[in-house]
């Protein structure tokens, strides 16, 4: 159990409204009212209002003192919480007084980590938190917060209180054999049966999981003058990028963030491909390759009026096995009866003039990702969590597949099933070692 007091600002080092600072832990309340100018008869979950002092008796700044006992507090224990105005060195002030006073800075997460030892959220929870921190978009802040809600952890208790219940069979036979009938094991398939899909079915939300937490990177490719700056500025809904009739107007690629339908894109404009003798574009060419190759999808952009030239198709080749989406770009350009001279089939035309197919490029790319259902309530897995389930599906299946051989064999049998649960108990943190905390809370910002 941590002993120590910890402090640190709950809110970032900028000039704000109003700024956040937590003390957390036994000697919180000893030390904030030595900061604070009201120093008897502090009630918990009282707001005071007063004036914050360093060690000689300076004020630092005035603000509001709440005190949260524990264990009915965020972290569980002890905690006080300072609001000053949102002033750097204000906020820095009052954290170096606590510091003399006795407190320690905190490290990343850990007023999270100690809410998660002292049992008030579990391990799925915490994540949820960063999660729900770091989310780009709705999407991804809805689905922290049903992770948050509890949403993953109820589903994954309910699996290992079936494991728990089919172990606690088994170990009742072996343990009483006089007393308790023999089981046969074919009565255990079905919940085995169940258990497995559920678990096959909370594996499947990973990629979803994923993508909407991440996102994915989207970039432009084609030959110089296409209309892919032209397009990267319409996708993004504003003019970022330079855009002229000039070929070889983009030499360094641009990234810029924006969301199809909720999801996180990174889209890339890169420099038209075309040979160079240039050596300033010829990096910048070189520069598209490599996001070419990162990238999830890539757009491959020609000027439907031009047509297909030599040059597009040899770009074509190049970066087919991106299975890119095609664009014939300049639509506007075009006669309705030269549509139909372009073999490719699901292409897509669009004009940067007139947002002919930008939407349907939306759609489509949405559609390439799998995500067509609403997909608002539901609950994602991280990559933690797929692991540990992927361990854990491994056994079951191994155990059910081949159930009439553990018939001699069911102390065997129980301590896989046992394997099997303790394995979902990591992923709610009944079980964890440090390394795992470790790994979780330092991804977090300090003072979370
Ligand atoms: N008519 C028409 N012109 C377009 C369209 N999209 C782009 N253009 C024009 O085509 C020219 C080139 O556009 P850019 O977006 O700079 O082309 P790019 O592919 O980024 O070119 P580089 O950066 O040189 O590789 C500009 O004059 C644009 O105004 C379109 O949909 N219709
Ligand atoms: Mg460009």
């Amino acid at each position: 159990m941590t002993k120590d007091t910890i402090v640190a600002n709950a809110t970032p080092l900028i000039p704000s409204a109003v700024s956040i600072i937590r003390i957390s832990g036994k000697d919180a309340l000893k030390i904030g009212q030595s900061i604070f100018s009201k120093k008897e008869d502090i009630k918990p979950r009282k707001v005071y209002f007063g004036k914050f002092k360093d060690s000689e008796g300076n004020i630092i700044d005035e603000g509001i003192f709440i005190y949260f006992k524990a264990p009915y507090s965020f972290t569980g224990e002890d905690v006080v919480e300072i609001q000053t105005h949102g002033s750097v060195p204000v906020v820095k002030k009052i954290i170096n007084e606590a510091i003399k006073l006795g407190a320690r800075f905190a490290e990343p997460g850990e007023f999270t980590k100690r809410a998660f030892l002292n049992g008030k959220i579990d391990l799925t929870q915490a994540e949820a938190i960063a999660q729900l921190i770091e989310a780009k978009t709705e999407k991804a802040s809805q689905a922290a917060v049903n992770i948050l809600e509890g949403k993953l952890s109820s589903q994954v208790r309910r699996l290992r209180d079936a494991l728990m219940n089919i172990e606690s069979l088994i170990e009742a036979e072996l343990n009483f054999p006089e007393d308790v009938e023999e089981m046969p094991l074919e009565s255990i398939k079905n919940d085995l049966d169940n258990v497995i899909r559920q678990i096959k079915q909370l594996l499947s939300t990973y990629k979803k999981g994923k993508l909407i937490t991440e996102g994915i990177k989207l970039a432009i490719a084609g030959r110089p003058n296409v209309g892919k700056s032209s397009l990267f500025n319409a996708l993004i809904g504003y003019e970022r990028a330079i855009v002229s009739d000039i070929q070889g107007t983009t030499r360094d690629f641009i990234e810029e963030s924006f969301n199809i339908q909720g999801i996180p894109v990174k889209l890339i404009d890169t420099a038209g491909i075309r040979h160079s003798t240039d050596e300033i574009e010829k990096i910048g060419i070189e520069k598209t390759k490599e996001k070419i190759k990162e990238a999830d999808i890539v757009l491959f952009v020609f000027d439907a009026f031009e047509g297909l030239t030599e040059e597009d198709l040899k770009i074509y080749e190049d970066i087919k096995h991106k299975s890119p989406i095609i664009v014939a770009n300049k639509a506007d350009l075009l006669l309705d009866k030269d549509r139909k001279k372009y073999y490719f089939k699901d292409i897509i035309f669009t004009s940067t003039k007139t947002q002919e197919g930008i939407q349907e490029l939306e759609n489509r790319i949405f559609n390439i990702l799998g995500l067509t259902e609403d997909i608002d309530s539901e609950v994602y897995i991280n990559l933690r969590h797929q692991e540990i389930l992927e361990k854990s599906l491994k056994i079951l299946e191994k155990v059910n597949n081949n159930l009439k051989d553990y018939e001699n064999f069911k102390e065997i049998l129980m301590l896989e099933i046992r394997e099997a649960k303790e394995h979902l108990s990591e992923i709610i943190g009944e079980i964890t070692t440090e390394d795992v905390l470790g790994n979780i809370f330092s991804s977090f910002c300090i003072g979370k």
